[in-house]
């Protein structure tokens, strides 16, 4: 690293702006797994560029994640960037490329950002999969975080009650529950399962813990949502895979389209 996790941020923003021709944005959305088929439906197309344009941003490595930043203009006339794709922490780049993305974001100005994902579900008893679940807290179990030295940072409310709210509104049957997040890249046992259960997990992860910080650090507004795309290992007895993930998110496309494009406007 060359220079200080907010100065290259601050670079990546002033590089976005320009090529969108905006003096800032207002809102970010990160689309997850299986999200980008819905990023069509939140607005026109201002400017469409490979994250790898932008300063210091790691091209990401896993399929379904396109790897790019787009600005668009929504209904009421904010501007939203949609970054496509996100760096993990499995990548085994370190904390600062997971969040750079969401760091640019806030240099640019967005006070708000909607961080998605696609998640393992805990709860089969009460959990579809192919549905959308609001995140209203976390539990990192990463072992890393993004903000270093004696900065305390309080994460009472991570995922904001204002916007869960709002969330609810544009689409009453949205459920909601808390979010584990683990390094991966392996999927759990059927034991630590168990044991997330235990802990109080209702959905399980291996991004947007570390994002939502970032954020709660830069003073940002997040929303969290997780597409539910299959049962933890062991909780229905088939073996888990990535193109299973993909193809719940093209079959729910339309839909999380539609909710993102109804919220983008009201958060
Ligand atoms: I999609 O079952 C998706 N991502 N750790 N466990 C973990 N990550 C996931 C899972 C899962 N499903």
């Amino acid at each position: 690293m060359t220079s200080p996790p907010h100065e290259r941020a601050a670079e990546a923003a002033s590089v976005l702006l320009s090529r969108a021709n905006l003096p800032a944005i207002d809102i970010a959305l990160v689309m997850g797994s299986g999200w980008s088929p819905a990023a069509d439906a939140i607005g026109e197309t201002v400017a469409d560029l490979a994250v790898t344009e932008l300063p210091h941003f790691a091209p990401p490595a896993v399929a379904g994640h396109a790897g790019r930043a787009r600005v668009v203009r929504t209904a009421s006339g904010r501007h939203a960037l949609i970054l496509l794709g996100r760096t993990h922490l499995y990548e085994g780049r370190g904390v600062e490329p997971v969040v750079h993305g969401v760091r640019t974001a806030l240099a640019a100005g967005a006070g708000v950002i909607v961080l998605t994902n696609a998640a393992g579900g805990l709860r089969p008893e009460t959990q579809r999969v192919g549905e959308p679940a609001l995140i209203s807290d976390h539990i990192n179990l990463t072992g890393a975080n993004p903000v270093t030295g004696p900065t305390f940072i309080d994460l009472t409310e991570v995922y904001s009650a204002r916007l869960r709210e709002l969330a609810r509104e544009a689409d009453p049957s949205l459920a909601e529950g808390v979010y584990v997040a683990l390094p991966g890249p392996t999927y759990e046992t059927p034991a630590e399962i168990q044991m997330l259960r235990t802990l109080g997990g209702d959905m399980v992860g291996m991004s947007t813990v570390l994002e939502a910080i970032a954020a709660r650090e830069g003073g940002a507004e997040v929303l969290g949502i997780s597409l539910v795309t299959n049962p933890g290992a062991g909780l229905v007895g088939e073996p888990l895979n990535h193109e299973e993930v993909l193809a719940v998110g093209r079959a729910t496309a339309a839909r999380m389209g539609a909710l993102l494009a109804k919220l983008v406007d009201k958060l």
